[in-house]
């Protein structure tokens, strides 16, 4: 029904018409919509069990559309108890009513449809359209709630104007919020009261959202750039109040950065943000009226850890940058959702990195990138960053789409330069404002803007897989030139056995034996320029030569990540530890960090002899280097997650990985005790919330969980000492985590004095869960099992299932993956028991059964024998999906 299956035109057989919830749905069937929008007005009589609402909307013919005069109509759990038609009451021979919608077979060129349903709020586990969240009304429609809320063309490119009113217990519910502005209420007399809202702004019925209930508010304001004053406010329980501050300031800071990056001011009067605890995701970007999860909004230090702040941060401005990059401009249908969510994550990441330390935040998200959307792009849900083909939309939410869709758009930038892609936007803007476009249209206003031929750049958008480039230098010692000769492959992905070459830009530097940087001259230029340019790789293979180089060089080669490839290049050891030493771009030296302890661990992993000294011994050089920030060391000195040696081997043994990772990490702890101990005293005072003591405390606790590896009463009598002693939550959480891997009195000790202090505070609750789930300990999954049954542990709170389940499955590869396969059964059995209560939810914990083809052999039959379990049960589309195409 949602126009790409099958519009409903007059040459589709009835059958067809239908929405299957288990059906593929291709781009390429995509079709305008048949039915255009005028407005909507929506009348909700709220009642926690039955909701009455009333929709009330104009249609009119879409000139660009097929012929045909049915009207399909998507909509499911719901009562449908009445349809007027230019207000004739429809008897039900005049319409059918289908598992997925509703048709009305003969409709005029315009008309008015007045639909009344009852939904249920209250038994909405789903969390999916409208919901009940700590006694509160709140609403999720993105991507296809609103379709449960009433029956509507439920698609993005189906804009249109709301109204909203709804009616509520006044005692219950004193607040009552929709998008837009309020602009009228009232008080009826049986206690009840409404009120009236309207947003002026056309908008798809994914942007739709309603709060209504008993909340706290705290009260800003903001002056844009052109002088109008807007009105900002933050909604929660009223105990959570006095913790919003960081996010008020969080979404000033943002509105400044759009407007000085970017020249994007706010369009409403009214910014409204509200913090529920029950909610799928991070948050969700509803114009005017962002809702958040409280876990991303709550901060004090307290309660909240350094990553936290920044993350509250860094979410409260992607959700207020989508009012241009998702809601003024949006997207056409959900393939193009990469158009929004990458554009957006990009800009996150930019306001991130003029706000803090840009070395860092690029790090952080290339690990991110690394452990899980190369991972993704290597299992059996690998997809393009626009899709071509979908069963449930609420799947491809991923990495992929998010965190590839956004180095795809940072490629514009490193082509086209600030300035360029600056223009890019402009333009893109200034032709799509209030319109539901495509990535094509976005890669055509980046060229159009530069004048640009960026062609290949469509590649990015339909080809998946991780490519990986390969590089190999020749240097010619006579004539003082040295030659890079690149190449590019990318491995077959369900979507296409053969790929064509992308376009690649390499980011390089070449550094002399002393560790200067050369000054970069190519054959057939005058001269040298610069000591770092970026080549623009465009065939599968391609060679560069660079004239004047005195000396054979070690390249420093896809500086600060500048694609999202994997890089081949036959670096020695040394290399590394030379490049770690003295590169002048801060990413690589962190790369080569990674690099150096990944060859280390595969060393280990084949049995061969590992030079730990080497990396004892640059890691040392490394934390003395007065020059780098105390941030920095301590992402060099994290070595590669568990899940990212296991990407690089052919076929993973997690637990061979687990221990030698481990191993590594008591070796390099007992070479550097010393080193570490006074790094750890020296930055024990650290305080405060700016960005030297967070970078001091997150090398203070790397410190520290190096030295816990060494499991001495000396050390752990130090961990819980921090813990006792800390000052702030990023200390305690630091020291707990730490204790919780080690069998010993204080961690027990810990873990009670911690659940006293916080069991008032949920969202601080889900870390005690998530530590003992990530133990290493051989009781975790026994721990894990008792913990479900503790009051702190809700099946029904996604943030608990994410802490304790979640933590589990995705974060403890050692006993997830145990040998006995105890770990995929636990896993398997909560799925089955969530997927009843939350799809969405249930959808994301059976990822961790995904990549059975990966295993050794034994695991690899368990975990498939828990997939087939899960297949014969009745599943819904969400885990159906995901669980067909694993196996
Ligand atoms: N757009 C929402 C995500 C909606 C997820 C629906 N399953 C939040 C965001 O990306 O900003
Ligand atoms: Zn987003």
């Amino acid at each position: 029904m949602s126009g790409h299956t099958c519009a409903g035109g007059s040459g589709c057989p009835q059958e067809e018409r239908v929405v299957s919830k288990n059906r593929t749905v291709y781009l390429k069937d995509y079709q305008p919509p048949q039915w255009l929008v005028d407005d909507v007005y929506l009348d909700f009589a709220l009642q926690p069990s039955a909701t009455e609402v009333i929709s009330t909307i104009r249609y009119r013919r879409n000139p660009l559309a097929e012929q045909g005069d049915a009207l399909l109509l998507d909509g499911h759990d719901m009562e449908l108890l009445s349809i007027r038609l230019d207000g004739e009451l429809l008897m039900p021979e005049r319409y059918r009513v289908h598992a997925g919608g509703l048709e009305i077979p003969a409709v005029p060129e315009r008309f008015t449809l007045e639909v009344t349903t009852r939904i249920d709020p209250q038994g909405n586990t789903s969390l999916d359209g409208l919901y009940r969240s700590g006694g509160n009304y709140c609403t999720q429609c993105e991507a296809q709630g609103f379709r449960k809320i009433t029956y509507y063309p439920d698609r993005p490119d189906v804009m249109a104007p709301f109204t909203v009113r709804m009616t509520a217990d006044a005692a219950d519910n004193p607040v009552l919020l929709s998008n837009g502005n309020p602009v009228a209420s009232g008080k009826l007399d049986d206690g009840r009261h409404w009120a009236e809202w309207q947003d002026p702004f056309a908008k798809p019925a994914y942007l739709f959202a309603l709060v209504a209930g008993n909340l706290a508010c705290v009260e800003d304001h903001f002056v844009t750039a052109s002088g109008r004053t807007i009105a900002l406010r933050i909604y929660t329980e009223a105990h959570h109040i006095d913790q919003c501050d960081h996010a008020m300031a969080s979404l000033k800071r943002a509105m400044r950065w759009d407007e000085e990056r970017f020249g994007l001011e706010y369009d409403l009067d009214l910014f409204m943000l509200v913090a529920v605890d029950d909610f799928n995701m991070g948050a969700m970007e509803n114009k005017g009226l962002n809702i958040f999860n409280s876990q991303l909004v709550f901060a004090s230090p307290e309660i909240a850890t350094d990553d936290d702040y920044i993350s509250i941060e860094a979410v409260i401005g992607h959700e207020y940058f989508h009012n241009w990059t998702g809601n003024r401009v949006t997207c056409r249908d959900w393939f193009q959702l990469s158009l929004k969510e990458g554009l957006t994550v990009f800009r996150d990441q930019c306001f991130t990195s003029d706000l803090h330390s840009a070395a860092v935040k690029r790090i952080e998200d290339v690990r991110l990138l690394r452990a899980l959307q190369f991972a993704e792009d290597a299992s059996p849900m690998a997809h393009p960053i626009r899709p071509a083909s979908y069963m449930e939309i609420n799947n491809f939410y991923t990495v992929t789409v998010y965190e590839k869709g956004a180095e795809i758009v940072r490629l514009y930038q490193t082509l086209l330069g600030i300035d360029g892609f600056r223009r890019g936007m402009d333009l893109y803007f200034q032709r799509h404002d209030g319109q539901a476009v495509a990535t094509e249209d976005f890669l055509a206003a980046m060229a159009d803007a530069n004048d640009a031929d960026l062609s290949q750049m469509q590649r990015w958008y339909d080809q998946a897989g991780t490519p990986r480039l390969s590089v190999r230098m020749e240097y010619d010692s006579a004539a003082h030139r040295c030659t890079l000769h690149v190449s590019q492959s990318c491995p077959s992905t369900p979507e296409a056995e053969v790929k064509q070459p992308f376009l690649i830009p390499l980011a390089l530097g070449l550094l002399r034996a002393d560790g200067t940087p050369l000054a970069l001259q190519l054959a057939g230029e005058a001269e040298g320029c610069g000591s770092s340019r970026t080549l623009l790789v465009t065939e599968a293979e391609q060679s560069f030569t660079f004239v004047n180089v005195p000396e054979a060089p070690v390249p420093s080669l896809l500086r600060d990540f500048s694609a999202p490839v994997i890089l081949d290049y036959p670096y020695r050891a040394e290399d590394d530890a030379f490049l770690m030493a003295y590169d002048e771009d801060p990413f690589n030296r962190w790369a080569a960090a990674q690099r150096l302890a990944m060859r280390t661990m595969l060393a280990m992993l084949a049995g061969e002899a590992a030079d730990v000294e080497l990396i004892a011994t640059a890691f040392s050089r490394l934390l003395a280097d007065p020059d780098l920030d105390a941030a920095l060391k301590a992402e060099a000195l994290m070595l590669p997650s568990e899940s990212e040696v296991a990407d690089a081997c052919a076929v993973a043994d997690p637990g061979h990985i687990h221990e030698v990772r481990e191993q590594l990490r008591v070796r390099i702890a007992t070479l550097l005790q010393g080193e570490l101990e006074s790094t750890h005293a020296e930055l024990a005072a650290a305080s405060g919330l700016d960005d030297l003591a967070m970078q001091q405390r997150k090398l203070k606790n790397v410190c520290l969980s190096y030295l816990l590896t060494l499991k001495t009463g000396r050390v752990i009598e130090l961990a819980y000492r921090c813990f006792l002693q800390a000052a702030c939550m990023t200390d305690q959480y630091a020291a707990l985590a730490g204790l919780a891997s080690c069998d010993c009195a204080e961690r027990k000790l810990a873990l009670s004095a911690f659940e006293a202090q916080w069991q008032g505070e949920a969202n601080v609750m889900g870390k005690w869960l998530a530590v003992q789930a990530g133990s290493s300990l051989p009781d975790t999954l026994e721990q894990v099992k008792q913990l479900l049954a503790h009051p702190a542990f809700d099946l029904r709170n996604p943030n608990k299932v994410r802490a304790l389940i979640g933590t589990f499955a995705l974060r403890n590869p050692a006993l997830f993956h145990a040998i006995d396969g105890s770990g995929y059964r636990f896993v398997a059995d909560q799925v089955l028991q969530l997927d009843r209560m939350n799809p969405q939810v249930a959808a994301r914990m059976v990822r961790a059964l995904m990549n059975w083809k990966r295993l050794e052999p034994v695991r690899s039959g368990l975990m498939r024998a828990q997939l087939q379990r899960l297949s014969d049960a009745g599943l819904s589309a969400d885990v159906g999906e995901i669980v067909s195409k694993s196996l």
